[in-house]
């Protein structure tokens, strides 16, 4: 008890000294398992995050616009594999994290269970999903896990030009016709409050928080960082010639903030329990997309078998 007590102490000791936890240094096992909790259902979301914008993929309106929502998408692949391989760095198979997330045991984002009905709403994604997931990522690039906080830098860099396209066009929507005017206030109108949501519940109700912070896997609450978003929107806001829909959003001079309606927690628990507009359609795509995938996993393991094998043939050989 003693040695463990001491191991504790050590490693908190590191934490507090802003040294980097690696995958081989000792480490409690809630540590391990909040950050494979946490950074596998990130993973999910990046990879569940890219169906919404796929549908938009062949009505994209010109090949631009195409070439950038694709180069996009697969980015946000990307993203899962990085992150997948950061949770396979704490001692857990890939297979088992994809069987959870199509068990329904594990989590993935709220917001990718809201549709996109129209083009707007991949700006609206962009400015301000990526925008939200943003906020929350750069914090992560200071997280003490290594190998989560390297993933993370690469990320925040390319989530950064997801938000510009989207809100680029935003930006082109707001100059043109009344009825693109009109599309443009609508997703915002949607995506608005599903957005504030993706932050968590509010610092009260988190029961990760504290401990999170306490290991520096988190640097600020959800509350913190969700007043951050809301604080920078309102200007962006204000240059598409767009009203946020919140009556009660007023700037506060005291706190040196802006004021915020209460969000509906009622629908936010109800999206995460799995009952949202789209849980079921993200849900049966996924298993769908992996099922069929089958043949590339099995051509791409045979491929490294044969490798490996000529390789040990190779050294014997030589040997
Ligand atoms: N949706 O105690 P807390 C992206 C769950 S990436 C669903 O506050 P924690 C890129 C939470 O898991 C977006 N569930 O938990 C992109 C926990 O349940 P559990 C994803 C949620 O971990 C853009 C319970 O509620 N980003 O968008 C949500 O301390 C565009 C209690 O909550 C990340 O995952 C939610 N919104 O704080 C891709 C960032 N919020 O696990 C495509 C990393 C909370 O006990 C297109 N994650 N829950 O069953 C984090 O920073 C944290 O995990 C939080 C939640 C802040 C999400």
């Amino acid at each position: 008890m003693a040695d463990l007590n001491s191991l504790e102490a050590k490693f908190q000791e590191k934490i507090d000294n802003e040294i980097k936890i690696e995958p081989k240094d000792w480490m409690p096992e809630k540590y391990r398992q909040t950050l494979i909790r946490q950074i596998s259902q990130h993973a999910h979301s990046e990879v569940v995050g890219m169906l919404p914008e796929g549908n938009w993929i062949t009505r994209a309106p010109s090949l631009r616009r195409k070439v950038a929502l694709l180069a996009k998408i697969q980015d946000e692949a990307g993203h899962g594999l990085y992150l997948y391989s950061a949770a396979e760095t704490l001692g857990v198979e890939r297979d088992d994290l994809i069987e959870q997330l199509h068990t329904g045991k594990a989590k993935y984002s709220s917001i990718f269970n809201y549709p996109t009905l129209t083009w707007a709403d991949i700006g609206a994604v962009g400015w301000l999903v990526d925008g939200a997931a943003i906020m929350n990522q750069v914090m992560l690039t200071r997280t003490s896990y290594g190998p989560y906080s390297r993933a993370m830098v690469r990320i925040c860099k390319e989530e950064s030009f997801h938000q510009r396209q989207g809100y680029e066009i935003l930006l082109t929507l707001s100059r043109g016709s009344e009825d693109q005017k009109r599309m443009l206030q609508d997703a915002v109108n949607r995506f608005w409050w599903p957005s504030l949501m993706m932050f968590g519940p509010s610092d009260k109700d988190s029961v990760h928080t504290a401990q999170a912070m306490k290991w520096k896997i988190k640097r600020k609450t959800n509350d913190e960082l969700r007043q951050q978003f809301v604080d920078v929107c309102v200007d962006q806001a204000r240059i598409l010639g767009v009203t946020l829909p919140d009556p009660n959003l007023k700037w506060n001079e005291e706190r040196g903030h802006y004021d915020f309606s209460e969000i509906d927690w009622d629908e936010f628990w109800n999206v995460v329990k799995g009952n949202g507009p789209c849980n079921k359609q993200r849900m049966d795509a996924r298993i769908k997309a992996h099922e069929e995938g089958a043949w590339v996993r099995e051509a791409a393991m045979a491929y490294a078998e044969k490798q490996a094998k000529r390789r040990k043939e190779e050294t014997t050989q030589v040997a």
